[in-house]
């Protein structure tokens, strides 16, 4: 047994017991926005990342690669990538507006990327570096805009920060290596930054101790953000970050998490792109874009091509009941407008969880999960005084659920997915052989993801 430590220290033993908020556990689903710079080039072939437009631009620059040539085609051979941070205006942003979007969309939290691999921040970096949204670009402190109307606008909404370890080619990281970066290319082979200066650099003499720490701890003391939710991992002073991350929060009355790519603590599993097959004993997060395999916006994707709301609904639905939450990505343009095929697709998942939240928010798997169910379809969650089944496909008259779940003589079944809100009650029997329960769905018309109480 552990007892709850009351002071944290830099102790990884230590540190590793940190257990996920319950207001995580219970919020299940948060909305992530990857807004930068990136967002003005804002393309990438299809199924590429476009947040990484600067690295792709460089690797190689020569015809054989999509970006370079599509770089070179729109912007000519003299536009580098800084030079988009002019065109990073934010002159749409409107904080309210989003916040409402993400209300209405279901979410109960939001991680909005405070700066990405390309060392750009949307905060106040204050002398660790002046390349941010203040100095540069929408002279705007973009993090704290979010933040503060949060807070006055939707206090129960829980806010964190993605925010990228390394950056790619900021000189000061160099000594930290480059090598574990994806095709291991060495930082001054293809990027001479005598020609592609680095905007905003300041010097410090050691990135971890200067930059790193204190931008992080700037995040969590003057942004009060929640999730600490870094990427990459790499070198680190991560531990001595945690330490104060978590001490300041039990002295606030706050709980906080990390994720598992700050290089040091296994705190949150954080796949992306992908969902798993199983019921994790441990809490998990999956992330992914709207877009099919983007997080940041790419005008190169067509927008039928987004997640619809019944894909996003059986996503959170299916990563619930395995005990993890489902962060959704938004990649707002360089104005700062959420498109409105990605809106209304989040709104029309909104509206089924309106109906329907009561069998996500606050729920707990069921620990004998999906297994048993017919084709995998259904999905089983439980709250202390329910159990909901909710079924991927439209069954005609009777959904059979091949599976012994705990239902007792005179427990009511009602039917939730009504769009109207409307809540029958259905008969339902079990087979005294088998244990396994169908319901009589009568004459009900169903709505795609229909859930059932
Ligand atoms: C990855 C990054 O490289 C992607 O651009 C994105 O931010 C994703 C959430 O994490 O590691």
């Amino acid at each position: 047994l552990t007892p709850l430590p009351t002071e944290w220290t830099t102790d990884p033993e230590l540190l590793s017991t940190h257990e996920t908020p319950t207001w995580y556990n219970q919020a299940k689903y948060g909305i992530f926005v990857h807004w930068g710079v990136y967002s003005v080039p804002a393309w990438a072939p299809p199924t590429t990342y476009a947040e990484w437009y600067n690295w792709n631009l460089h690797n190689p620059a020569n015809s054989s690669n999509p970006f370079w040539v599509h770089h070179l085609d729109t912007y000519g051979p003299d536009v580098v990538y800084d030079d988009f941070i002019a065109n990073f205006t934010a002159s749409k942003f409107n904080a309210s507006a989003w916040l409402d979007l993400f209300d209405n969309a279901g979410a109960k939290y939001f991680v909005l990327v405070s700066k990405h691999h390309d060392g750009f921040a949307l905060f106040d970096t204050g002398n660790t570096s002046a390349r941010n949204s203040i100095n540069l670009g929408p002279r705007r402190d973009l993090v704290a805009e979010l933040f503060d109307v949060a807070s006055q606008e939707k206090p129960w909404m829980h806010k964190g920060t993605y925010f990228s370890m390394p950056e790619w080619f900021n000189p000061d990281y160099a000594p930290y290596g480059f090598g574990e970066w994806p095709g291991g290319l060495a930082h001054n082979a293809f990027y001479p930054s005598e020609l592609e200066p680095y905007t905003g650099h300041t010097n410090i003499s050691d990135y971890l101790t200067d930059l790193q720490l204190p931008q992080m701890l700037t995040l969590a003391e003057k942004y009060g953000t929640e999730i600490m939710w870094c990427d990459i991992g790499g070198p680190n002073k991560t531990p001595e970050f945690a330490a104060q991350f978590y001490n300041n929060a039990f002295a606030k009355g706050i709980q906080v998490l990390m994720n598992d790519r700050c290089g040091a603590l296994p705190e949150l599993y954080t796949p992306e792109y992908q969902t798993l097959g199983a019921i994790q004993t441990q809490k998990w997060e999956t992330n992914e874009g709207m877009d099919p395999f983007s997080y940041g916006l790419n005008t190169n994707t067509n927008a039928s091509q987004y997640k619809n709301a019944t894909t996003i609904i059986q996503t959170l639905v299916d990563v619930v009941s395995k005990n993890g939450n489902y962060l959704l990505d938004v990649g707002p343009t360089a104005e700062g407008e959420i498109i409105a095929p990605m809106a209304d697709n989040l709104l029309a998942a909104g509206q089924w969880l309106a109906n329907s939240g009561a069998c996500v928010y606050d729920t707990t798997y069921w620990f004998k999960g999906a297994q048993d169910s017919v084709n995998g379809t259904l999905r089983f969650l439980t709250t202390p005084d329910t159990f909901c089944i909710v079924s991927f496909d439209k069954p005609s008259q009777q959904l059979a659920v091949h599976a012994q779940i705990p239902i007792l003589p005179g427990d009511e079944i009602v039917y939730l997915g009504d769009p109207n809100g409307n809540e029958t009650s259905l008969s339902w029997s079990v087979d005294p052989e088998t244990g396994y329960l169908t319901v009589d769905l009568g004459g009900l018309s169903l709505d795609p993801a229909g859930g059932a109480e």
